[in-house]
């Protein structure tokens, strides 16, 4: 038991008096391979000297077990191996990422893994594994026998695991940049299947993915933020920590992370930090500043500062930066001075600095919560009595009105999913599967509505103090008709319409398309409104604006999808149709019992739009939801 906790806990009480420094080596991974959990990693430090906290700090994150079964099976598929074992690994990645719960922590706590759906005893075992050693014997073996950085191939469309295979043997490409001037010096279309169409394709697809490469999606991030956080916080001499930037802003994706520390002896913090188990690489170490990488290739930079210069810091690295800039302008404009340091005078003596509070208060300013500080206007409505919105919050929410079930492609059953929602204290749940368009995710037909209604209508008599909603999600078809008739989506509570095909549409067949969509009395709640996933894929071509007044006119509501890889209307879209009066539904659009834990990042997106309560049909009452749905 100590053992264990020492190999892979900072649980800083034991660790203290138990050990000193223990170092472990790890697998190194192959050069040229996607950066992934434990890319470059040699070895796992415990730090030394850590003060008494209650909070135990895990090595291992969710976010590195989920990355080393995807790549297993990538690399699988490379091999073409049964496509048995592959779907066993994708599915055990997807229902980790969702869990939601420290994967280390449930081992520690005697918890059986085999239980997880889609996790059996082999696949347990192997997580036990990874949290013990940071890997598994058959990705390493794996490792060694392919070529890992063809895994990068696959991850263009246009590619995949079979073409790959094809693109090393003819051409001997190896990766990206292989991939690359094959294409430019005219190599590729050499081969059969590979035309004009698709190098473009090809070189579209790559540049995605470097964007990709350089950002994250912000629930990518949040693991690695809220241990750093809790570790910077746990450090001899510390005052206050927090993890600033655009992780802070909640953005859809993060650089870097910037940490600020308050404390007055800044030599002894950045001693510690360049300790912490998770760095892989320090960077630069400073007096009181510090740049690392992180195993899994995250950079983060550190910045201590004197408790009195905390606020000032704060607001420095929470930017964004022209937020903060435009601050700095209107100190400038008063003859003061605005830095890390704090707010000074001619004779710089300090004016403020302590609290962003006090900052924001020099200024004549109400205090602006980070999700606003873009610069969009946030500073002069903070100028003005009650100018800033009183943002929405998480606790407002009392429903979800997207989610999915077996009867579609969601993996848990309708009574899971409300169960779920219970626990999460909602007291409503609308359950919408996708209609019958959708034939690879079993989409469903006007009769099997039916049927699921009836199981609705059990589960929700079922479990009290929680009302079931039918629904359904259905498809805007290429000539903006719905995927149901009238008929079949008459009996239903709750209508969302997606599109979720012919994305490549024209400006201006596509925005013809959703206009019909809005002009059916069916449609309540367009969902997913721009098509787009974050880093991934661009949005459908539209004319949003035209769209967004249409919609209000007709009194159709806008989603903002809470899947992290979508946040979907984004927040500028939000801002928009904020201003010209439309109402939203935040959803979460769950494909498991887990999933329904993602509506924070839609409430995210929601604050950087500026939403307050009232905005979202979701933080009403049953009746007053019934009453603000459009009427069909
Ligand atoms: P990211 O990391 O790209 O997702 O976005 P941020 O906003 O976290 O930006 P980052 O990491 O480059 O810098 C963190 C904060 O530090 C940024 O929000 C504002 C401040 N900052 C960074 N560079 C500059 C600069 O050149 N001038 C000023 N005034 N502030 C800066
Ligand atoms: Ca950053
Ligand atoms: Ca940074
Ligand atoms: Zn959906």
């Amino acid at each position: 038991m100590i053992e264990h906790l020492q190999r892979f806990f900072v649980a800083a009480t034991i660790l203290r008096c138990a050990v000193g420094s223990e170092r472990r080596s790890l697998p190194v991974r192959a050069k040229g391979d996607a950066p992934s959990a434990f890319a470059n990693t040699s070895t796992i430090r415990v730090p030394r000297g850590l003060t008494v906290i209650e909070r135990k700090l895990m090595a291992v994150h969710n976010s590195d077990v989920v990355a080393m079964f995807q790549e297993m099976a990538d690399l699988l598929e490379l091999e073409d191996e049964s496509t048995f074992r592959i779907r066993a690994y994708r599915q055990a990645a997807t229902t980790i990422d969702e869990l939601g719960r420290n994967l280390g922590q449930m081992i520690e706590n005697g918890e059986d893994l085999s239980e997880l759906q889609g996790i059996g005893k082999d696949l347990a075992g192997k997580i036990e594994r990874i949290i013990e050693t940071g890997s598994f014997d058959d990705l390493e073996e794996l490792r060694k026998r392919t070529t890992p950085s063809l895994r990068e191939l696959t991850h263009i469309p246009q590619i995949g695991p079979k073409r790959a295979r094809l693109l090393h043997e003819k051409l001997g490409i190896e990766n990206l940049d292989d991939l690359e001037d094959a294409v430019n010096e005219g190599r590729l279309r050499e081969l059969k299947g590979f035309g004009k169409r698709a190098e473009e394709q090809i070189l579209s697809a790559m540049e995605t993915g470097r964007r990709k490469k350089e950002r994250r999606l912000l629930s990518e991030v949040e693991e690695a933020a809220e241990s750093l956080e809790a570790f910077l916080n746990s450090l001899n001499g510390v005052k206050d920590a927090c993890v600033a930037g655009s992780y802070r802003r909640k953005a859809e994706t993060v650089g870097d992370l910037d940490s600020v520390v308050s404390s007055s002896q800044p030599g002894k913090i950045i001693d510690q930090f360049v300790e912490y188990e998770d760095i892989d690489q320090v960077i630069n170490k400073g007096k009181a500043s510090s740049s690392v990488l992180l195993r899994s290739g995250l950079q983060v930079d550190l910045r201590v500062v004197k408790p009195e210069s905390y606020g000032s810091a704060l607001i420095y690295f929470t930017g964004a930066k022209n937020h903060q800039l435009t601050l700095r302008d209107m100190a400038l404009d008063k003859d003061q001075k605005l830095n890390e340091y704090g707010l000074f005078d001619k004779k710089d003596k300090q004016l403020a600095g302590k609290t962003e509070k006090d900052i924001y208060k020099a200024f004549n300013l109400a205090y602006i919560e980070p999700e606003l500080r873009e610069n969009r206007g946030e500073i002069d409505a903070a100028a003005k009595q009650n100018g800033l919105p009183k943002l929405i919050d998480i606790d407002d929410i009392r429903g979800d009105l997207h989610c999915h079930t077996t009867w579609s492609d969601g993996r848990a059953s309708v009574e899971k999913m409300a169960e779920t929602a219970k626990e999460r204290g909602y007291d409503y749940l609308a359950i919408t599967d996708h209609s019958k368009r959708m034939q690879m995710v079993n989409g469903l037909s006007g009769k099997d509505l039916r049927k699921q209604a009836e199981e609705i209508k059990k589960v929700d008599e079922k479990i009290k103090g929680l009302t079931l909603l039918a629904g359904c999600e259905v498809d805007i078809l290429e000539d903006g008709t719905l995927d149901l008739s009238d008929d079949d989506l008459n009996d239903l509570d709750v209508v969302i319409c997606s599109i979720h095909s012919n994305m490549n549409l024209s400006s201006r067949k596509q925005t013809d398309r959703l206009l019909r969509a809005i002009e059916n009395p069916n449609c309540q709640i367009i969902g997913h409104m721009r098509g787009r996933k974050v880093l991934e894929r661009d949005e459908i071509d539209i004319d949003l604006e035209r769209l967004l007044k249409e919609a209000k006119d007709a009194g159709c509501a806008i989603e903002i999808n809470a899947d992290p890889h979508r946040r979907d209307l984004d927040e500028n879209g939000v801002r928009f149709a904020l201003d010209i009066g439309l109402k939203f539904t935040v959803s979460t659009d769950a494909h498991s019992a887990a999933g329904l834990d993602q509506m924070k990042y839609g409430v995210w997106t929601a604050r950087r739009g500026w939403v307050e309560k009232k905005d979202v049909l979701n933080t009403g009452t049953m009746n007053s939801l019934r009453k603000a749905l459009r009427s069909r």
